[in-house]
């Protein structure tokens, strides 16, 4: 594996990393959960580079620049709203961190800091997407061309709990 992955609790606003990930809709223009914390934290400045992007589809992810946060960039990437029974949801999920972490490589990032993408407003199942995300993160880091640090932000002890059991695991 190329790079290092961590599990930090706190406000995701608040790192200082190369780029912060959004769990952003498709809109690209902001809501509630972590996207309203980024925005506000960013400033009016990132609503206007975010028009700019024309949206984005489920699974995709776009970037702009971090304005007032201590992070370089943010990378927005569209989370899906879980269904259960869905067999596309598991795909799409990985397709999130995949196309954040493929940004990341193209942008020469080193250091980036993704959110629970999904469990919160859109109701994926903390444990599955836990899991979804540190074995998605590991195979993007096996074929990684430089070292990268990913940090994996929990905003609450359980979320915490199961990346720390999937990373031992
Ligand atoms: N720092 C880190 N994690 C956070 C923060 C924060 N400041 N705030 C919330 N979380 P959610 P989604 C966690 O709902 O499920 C928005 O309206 C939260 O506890 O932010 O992908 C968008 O515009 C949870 O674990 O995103 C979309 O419409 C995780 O971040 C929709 O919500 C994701 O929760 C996206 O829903």
């Amino acid at each position: 594996m190329n790079g290092t992955i961590q599990v930090w609790r706190g406000d995701i606003t608040t790192l200082n990393v190369d780029a912060i990930v959004n769990a952003a809709n498709s809109s690209l223009l902001g809501g509630g959960g972590v996207d309203g914390a980024i925005h506000r934290a960013a400033g009016p400045e990132l609503l206007e580079a975010c028009k700019k992007l024309d949206g984005a589809k489920t699974g995709e992810a776009k970037w702009t620049k971090g304005f007032n946060l201590p992070s370089k960039y943010v990378i927005h990437t569209v989370g899906l709203v879980y269904k259960k029974g869905s067999s596309e949801v598991q795909r799409q999920l990985a397709a999130c961190y995949e196309n954040a972490l493929e940004i990341a490589k193209n942008q020469g990032i080193q250091s980036i800091a993704f959110p629970a993408i999904s469990t919160g407003i859109y109701g994926y199942p903390a444990e599955e997407a836990a899991e979804i995300a540190v074995k998605t993160i590991k195979r993007k880091l096996e074929q990684f061309p430089i070292r990268i640090e990913v940090t994996l932000v929990a905003f609450d002890e359980k979320t915490e709990q199961l990346y720390k059991k999937n990373l031992e695991g």
